[in-house]
């Protein structure tokens, strides 16, 4: 069987668990703190990062993007993928948006782990323009619609789905990271018009199933002094 080495609440690994809840391929999740000095990680992946697929033959497949697109290269059906090669480039270009909006909560995240006099603003100030500008993008491209591309469920959602939706846990979670961001009240507030969009998804199945759950993190203890 399929092993995906996960972490509780990661973004990253919920896409790849939804997928393959979508794509009905049975797995077991192994998981696991990359963090913490126990962590399986780095004997799976040279990057040191989850989630990881683990194949019943041992080959490893890291980098969730590129997990979902192996995915669909080997679980072909149902696809997550639209016909036209002008869609599949659109799904790559929400790709684009949702894994930019990510990386920028990552980096705000790892800022503000550190001692208070050490964080820039200047760089906090950076990365929340480009979450919210991200979104924004989002929300004026999604326009209302149910789907990100076409009218069908595609890897655009479950890419943008897992971003926006990890933000409203996140800020739940961490509500320094709500001010920071200046979305005490969540991003909906702004962006209504992605509110119904991501409710759709959330009420999927294989998103109910892929739940997260915060763990105990010390961030400091990672990019403090050895
Ligand atoms: N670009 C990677 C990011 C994955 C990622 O940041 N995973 C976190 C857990 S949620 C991790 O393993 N971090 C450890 C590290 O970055 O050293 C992907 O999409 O798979």
């Amino acid at each position: 069987m399929m092993k995906l080495i996960n972490a509780r609440p990661s973004p990253f690994g919920r896409k790849v668990a939804i997928a393959m809840l979508e794509k009905g391929i049975p797995f077991e999740i192994q998981w696991d703190i990359p963090w913490h000095a126990d962590t399986a990680v780095p004997a799976f992946n040279p990057l040191e990062q989850l989630p990881i697929l683990v194949t019943p033959a041992g080959e490893t497949v890291y980098e969730s993007s590129y997990i979902l697109e192996w995915l669909e290269h080997h679980f072909p059906q149902p696809s997550l993928l639209p016909a036209s090669a002008d869609d599949r480039l659109r799904v790559k270009f929400f790709q684009v948006l949702a894994v930019g909006v990510m990386d920028a909560i990552v980096r705000i995240n790892f800022e503000l782990a550190r001692p208070e006099q050490c964080q820039s603003t200047n760089w906090i100030a950076r990365q929340t323009r480009k979450i919210s500008g991200g979104i924004a993008e989002i929300g004026r491209q999604i326009d209302g619609r149910p789907f990100a591309v076409g009218d069908a469920l595609s890897l655009a959602d479950l890419e943008v789905g897992s971003v926006l939706g990890h933000l409203d846990f996140l800020i739940d979670a961490i509500p320094v990271l709500g001010t920071v961001l200046k979305l005490e009240q969540g991003w909906r507030r702004l962006h209504p018009c992605l509110d119904g969009y991501v409710a759709g998804l959330e009420s999927r199945p294989s998103f109910l199933a892929a739940r997260r759950e915060m763990v105990e993190i010390n961030f400091a203890q990672v990019i403090g002094k050895a």
